[in-house]
C-alpha cells in the first residue's frame, strides 16, 4: 500500500479534507495522528510539495518516542515469551527468531507451551528439527506451566543463550486465557527470578484496528514488552503501528515479512516508512 502516494493524490486532486481524514482513519493511523496532520495541512503547513518530509518526520517522532531493541540479559538464558491470539505467527516468530538467533552463533531451546490446540506441538517440533535447534515439550493437553517449568530447567542445564516459549493463543475462554498466562509469567518469574526479558505479544497486521482490542486482552494477563507485527508482507497498511506506540507506549520490535524461515526484520523507523511510500 502506498500510503503517502494516495494522499498526495488525494491533495492534489483536490479531495476534502474529509476523504484525506476518512482515508488516515480507514488505514488504522489513528484519531491521534490523522487529527494532526489533518490541522496541518489545514493550516497549509502540510501540502503536496513537503507531504512526504512532515509525514517522515511525524511518524519518526512518535517511533524514536520507543526502544523497539530486543533486550538481552547479561547472564544467560535470556528468556522471551510469545503471546497472542490463535493463527496471528507466534510458531512461525519463534523458529523464525530461533533460525536468526542459531545463525547468530547463540544457543537457543524451545518450549512447546502451546498445549491446547492439536497439532501446535508438532508444529514446533517440526521447526526445530529444521533449524536444529532443541525443544522442550509434554503431551497434548499437559499443564503449560509445567512444560514451561521443564523447558526453563532444561534450558538452564544445557547453558543455552536463549529460551524461547510458545503458548496457546486459544483457551476456551478469555478468562482462562488470562489465568493460564499469569500462571505462565508467575512460574517464569520464579525460576529465571526475574521477569521475562521480553514478552511479545504477536499481531496479525491485517487485523488493523482490533490489535488495540487485542493488547487490553493480553495486557490484563502480562506486561507485554513488545508487538511483533506478523504479515507485514501482504497489502496490510500498517498505519496501526502508530497507535499502538501513541496509545500504550509499546514498540513494535519486530516485523515478519513472509511465511518463510528467513522472513523476519527488526522494526525499524527506516524500514517502516519504507513500506508505507
Ligand atoms: N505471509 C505471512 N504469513 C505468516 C507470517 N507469520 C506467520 N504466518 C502464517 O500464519 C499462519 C499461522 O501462523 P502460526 O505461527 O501457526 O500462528 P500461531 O499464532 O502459532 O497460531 P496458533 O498456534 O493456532 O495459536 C501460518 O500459515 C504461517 O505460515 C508472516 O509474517 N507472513
Ligand atoms: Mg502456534
Amino acid at each position: 500500500m502506498r500510503i503517502l502516494s494516495k494522499i498526495k493524490c488525494l491533495l492534489t486532486g483536490k479531495s476534502s479534507f474529509d476523504e484525506i481524514e476518512d482515508f488516515l482513519l480507514s488505514n488504522d493511523f489513528g484519531v491521534d495522528f490523522t487529527s494532526s496532520i489533518l490541522t496541518e495541512m489545514k493550516e497549509n503547513k502540510i501540502n503536496s510539495h513537503n507531504l512526504m518530509e512532515a509525514f517522515k518526520d511525524k511518524v519518526e517522532a512518535i517511533v524514536s518516542a520507543v526502544d523497539s531493541s530486543m533486550r538481552i540479559n547479561n547472564i544467560p538464558p535470556t528468556v522471551y515469551l510469545f503471546v497472542g491470539s490463535n493463527g496471528s505467527g507466534k510458531t512461525t516468530t519463534i523458529a523464525k527468531i530461533a533460525n536468526k538467533l542459531k545463525k547468530n552463533g547463540k544457543s537457543v531451546l524451545v518450549v512447546a507451551g502451546d498445549t491446547f490446540r492439536a497439532g501446535a506441538i508438532e508444529q514446533l517440533s517440526e521447526w526445530a528439527d529444521r533449524i536444529q535447534v532443541p525443544v522442550v515439550k509434554q503431551a497434548l493437553g499437559s499443564d503449560p506451566a509445567s512444560v514451561i517449568y521443564d523447558g526453563l530447567d532444561s534450558g538452564i542445564v544445557r547453558k543455552v543463550d536463549f529460551i524461547l516459549i510458545d503458548t496457546s493463543g486459544r483457551v476456551e475462554t478469555k478468562k482462562n486465557l488470562i489465568g493460564e498466562l499469569k500462571k505462565i509469567y508467575s512460574v517464569i518469574s520464579k525460576k529465571i527470578e526475574r521477569v521475562p526479558d521480553e514478552i511479545l505479544l504477536v499481531l496479525d497486521a491485517y487485523i488493523g484496528q482490533n490489535a488495540l482490542s487485542q493488547i487490553d486482552i493480553f495486557k490484563e494477563a502480562v506486561p507485554i514488552t513488545g508487538i511483533v507485527l506478523s504479515k507485514f508482507d501482504g497489502s496490510a497498511s500498517g498505519g496501526i503501528v502508530l497507535p499502538i506506540i501513541q496509545q500504550y507506549g509499546i514498540p513494535v520490535k519486530l516485523m515478519g515479512t513472509g511465511e518463510g524461515i528467513e522472513d523476519i526484520e527488526a522494526f525499524s523507523c527506516e524500514k517502516y516508512l519504507k513500506k508505507l511510500v
